[in-house]
């Protein structure tokens, strides 16, 4: 039988799990089927997610002092860290602006003129003042054991620092072992993968099992906008950045990136699926470990295109939906604050919809209006953290080259991964 790479059987596990689950979906209320879907699939997909999410702490913390020490000096640090929250803000601020022209051209909810608003009670997002402040961990240990991404790369970051500028002879016994404890977690990653088929197969299978495709047809109209949106992002968006900034062949970057793709579509959590884009961006895509574990937690956390898109296209649904007008300042206030909303979200499932109450009270919307869009956020979701982590590894590769840190070798290599 013709031996299939990891990636390919990923994307066959993906395809037959939407088979399978989009068959279940017609007798999901049969107790045998119920069974199967909440003991079998959701417990093995659980399994899958938390052996991800396992990695995430040890990996950004290893990698990301590693990565520190191995930049050499505190000036490339901050230079690099300029360069990548720039190049976030500036791809997250465009990404909404795009969400806005194509909801304005399409008026998805025109029509719909709801009066009663339906109930949802929204958390109330953190203010943007405390984000800034919860920024630094009380407790480093605490900030780890609540995976709280923020404050863990903060201090990841002062460590490196404190160990670049210790000028003793421990620096290279450091720079030493957290190179050694990242290759381990890596081999970990590898380890893990080999489940990614079932798991993601289970995944799969369980949300649209459970989601179906009843819920869309009533907001087609603002589904389809946010999927094509996403879709003109990743695939024409990206790759006009990685031409434009890079110069490197667009096709080999879309082809490695499929099997992290994958991933966060299955999980839904760009943090989960840090430690795929980690080993992906480093092993297939030649990004120096410097750069790639300084970038990809930092973007898993704050560069959310993704989520960005949804969040500007949901406010005008909503806006369409309860009549309500918005003028040109509204428009510039749901892009300022979808773009710090992003920022302040961690990459977990749901998390883009939560933040999207920050913006629609910000424009004077209704929050109610969430309750509407939440029937098909799952699968949205599932699409955008897609895109969310593709807009971290296009943001390596262009750090990588711009820094002369990308193995061009690696980057052509027609890994059979
Ligand atoms: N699921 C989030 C992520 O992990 C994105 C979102 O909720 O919008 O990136």
């Amino acid at each position: 039988m013709f031996k299939k790479n990891l990636t390919q059987q990923i994307l066959t596990a993906m395809l037959l799990g939407g088979v399978v689950g989009g068959i279940l979906n017609f007798w999901v209320e049969i107790a045998a089927i119920q069974w199967l879907v909440n003991n079998v699939f959701q417990v093995i997909g659980q399994i899958f997610v938390r052996l991800l999410n396992m990695l995430v702490v040890p990996l950004v913390f290893v990698s990301l002092v590693g990565g520190v020490v191995a930049l050499g000096d505190v000036g490339k640090l901050g230079r690099l860290g300029g360069k990548t929250l720039l190049f976030f803000l500036a791809t997250t601020m465009a990404a909404i602006a795009l969400a806005l022209i194509m909801a304005t051209i399409v008026a998805p909810g025109q029509g719909y003129h709801l009066e009663t608003h339906p109930t949802y009670s929204a958390n109330t997002p953190p203010s943007i003042a405390q984000t800034i402040i919860e920024l630094v961990p009380n407790n480093p240990i605490q900030a780890m054991a609540q995976g709280q991404m923020l404050p863990l790369i903060i201090f990841s970051l002062l460590f490196g620092i404190a160990v670049l500028m210790a000028q003793n002879s421990g620096q290279q016994r450091v720079k030493q072992l957290f190179d050694d404890l990242n290759e381990i977690n890596l081999q970990i990653v590898i380890i893990v993968m080999k489940f990614a088929p079932l798991g993601v197969f289970c995944l799969i299978s369980k949300t649209f099992a459970v989601e179906g495709f009843g819920a869309i047809k009533p907001l087609l109209d603002y589904f389809l906008v946010v999927v094509v949106t996403l879709f003109i992002q990743a695939f024409i968006i990206y790759p006009l950045l990685i031409k434009w900034l890079s110069g490197l062949d667009v096709g080999i970057f879309l082809k490695k990136m499929r099997r992290v793709q994958i991933f966060a579509f299955s999980t839904a959590s760009s943090n989960a699926t840090i430690p795929v884009n980690i080993e992906n961006t480093e092993k297939h895509l030649g990004v120096d470990n410097s750069i790639a574990s300084f970038i990809i937690p930092l973007g898993a956390t704050i560069n959310m295109d993704g989520t960005a898109i949804m969040q500007g296209v949901a406010t005008l649904f909503i806006a369409n939906v309860y009549s309500i007008h918005l003028t040109n300042g509204d428009y510039a206030m749901v892009i300022v604050t979808a773009t710090l909303a992003s920022i302040g979200t961690a990459g977990v499932p749901g998390v883009g919809l939560i933040m999207l109450a920050m913006v629609l009270n910000q424009v004077g919307l209704p929050v109610e209006g969430i309750a509407l869009i939440m029937g098909v956020d799952r699968l949205l979701d599932m699409m955008r953290t897609a895109v969310n982590i593709t807009g971290d590894a296009v943001a390596a590769v262009i750090m990588a080259k711009s820094e002369g840190a990308l193995d061009h070798q690696i980057y052509l290599a027609n890994n059979n991964e």
